[in-house]
């Protein structure tokens, strides 16, 4: 058994009260962090605070309780605005996540912008949020849908993305690290090739935003979308990254009170970003624990979060390896703490209820990505992830309770 080294990640646990629970009669280890993240008690204790201090709507009241509201809403703007590197709050909108943000810009910059013959490209590791809006508005505009293969690793051919290039080529949309490997794509590569073309691209952050020093103007994408439960945050809120000139180029998504400026009933003026895109009551009492989550992750800093579970992934990776059969889906280099495995014999669901029997909670099953499923040949996986509170002794616990599992399967 190796050490945790400096981490202190005993002090990280104690900020999650969901850890101490039992399950099935033992110590919950929760191995299913790209599903979602737990949330550290200040983001819990945000929620209760709103609501038992100033809860009240957001941008229209002229009372305490509504400026307090308003002023916690916009700080988790600037929080986010900060957390991607976005050049203004203005390109910040606030939606139900990632799902919601890519379905935004497919049917708002799609209806506006896509016309018969263009063609979009996705990649072979897209998760479904990534791949249905896309069929959608392609199948609306008569639009193309091109997918980028990948090797049996799951590295994507970017040979054969170079070629699927040209002039038709108006949208490419990628999921920046994959959520059923972990595998991390060279997006930066594939933004510069495809604005070379006049491209524009989005970015699935999902997965990334956890775990990689995300600055979208480095990056230079057009957009990026990602959900606020995967990063410590509530469920319900998500984010879209927008540029400036594209958001402001393109029509609402949804109409309703807060996205007007002004309206008669023979004609309606929209409001300026990010409002623009905020159509009714928001999530608000999500939005502003949002930050707290930020800062959770903020106050340890991504960089030292990373080498912890970049320790973990090693460490985890090597001790499955020495399971007879265990075969390791996506075994790069260039990758998240995420291990997807097969089993030879084993199937998943089988191999998931012996596990939650032992109290390790991991996901199985095709995780919303079944063309990837299809292209490897197999039904899905059996994924353990992890993240900043995991420890070393959870994985041994894993690696004994997959080992456990097997005898009574095989
Ligand atoms: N992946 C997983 O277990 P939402 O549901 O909107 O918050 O996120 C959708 C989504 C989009 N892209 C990627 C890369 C994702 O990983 C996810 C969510 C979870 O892998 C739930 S299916």
């Amino acid at each position: 058994m190796k050490t945790e080294g400096t981490y202190d990640v005993q002090a990280i646990r104690a900020q999650f009260p969901i850890l101490s629970r039992k399950v099935k009669g033992k110590d919950l280890v929760y191995l299913d962090n790209a599903a979602t993240a737990q949330k550290p008690l200040a983001v819990i204790d945000a929620l209760v605070h709103y609501y038992s201090h100033y809860n009240a709507n957001i941008h229209r009241g002229l009372h305490t309780l509504a400026d307090e509201a308003t002023a916690a809403y916009e700080a988790s703007r600037t929080a986010v605005k900060d957390f991607v590197g976005a050049s203004s709050p203005d390109e910040i909108i606030f939606t139900k996540g990632t799902t919601d943000s890519i379905n935004l810009v497919a049917h708002s910059w799609g209806k506006s912008f896509l016309q018969e013959g263009d063609e979009i490209i996705i990649t072979s590791l897209e998760h479904h949020a990534n791949i249905v809006p896309w069929q959608m508005i392609a199948a609306e505009k008569k639009a193309i849908l091109r997918v980028i293969p990948i090797d049996d690793n799951g590295i994507l051919d970017m040979e054969a993305f170079k070629a699927m290039l040209g002039a038709k080529t108006k949208f490419v949309s990628v999921i920046h690290v994959s959520n059923a490997l972990g595998i991390i794509n060279p997006v930066e590569e594939i933004i510069e090739l495809a604005h070379q073309h006049n491209a524009l691209v989005l970015v699935d952050g999902a997965q990334s935003s956890v775990h990689l020093d995300i600055d979208v103007q480095t990056l230079g994408c057009d957009f990026y979308a990602f959900s606020g439960h995967k990063i410590y945050g509530p469920t319900g809120v998500g984010v879209l990254y927008g540029r400036k000139d594209l958001l402001e180029s393109m029509p609402p998504y949804q109409g309703g009170g807060e996205m007007i400026k002004e309206v008669r009933f023979e004609h309606t003026t929209y409001n300026e970003l990010p409002f623009k895109f905020e159509a009714g009551t928001p999530n608000i009492a999500d939005v502003i624990a949002l930050k707290a989550g930020i800062d959770f992750i903020n106050n340890i800093g991504k960089a030292v979060i990373r080498k912890h579970e970049e320790m973990l992934l090693e460490y985890a990776t090597a001790q499955l390896k020495d399971i007879a059969g265990l075969r390791i889906i996506g075994d790069v280099k260039n990758k998240v703490s995420v291990i997807s495995f097969v089993i030879d014999g084993v199937h998943p669901q089988d191999l998931a209820i012996l596990l939650d029997n032992q109290g390790v909670a991991v996901r199985t099953g095709h995780h919303c990505a079944q063309p990837l499923m299809h292209r490897l040949g197999i039904v899905g996986t059996t994924r353990a992830s992890f993240a900043a509170y995991n420890t070393l002794e959870e994985i041994d616990v894993l690696t004994q309770a997959l080992n456990k599992s097997l005898k009574m399967l095989l």
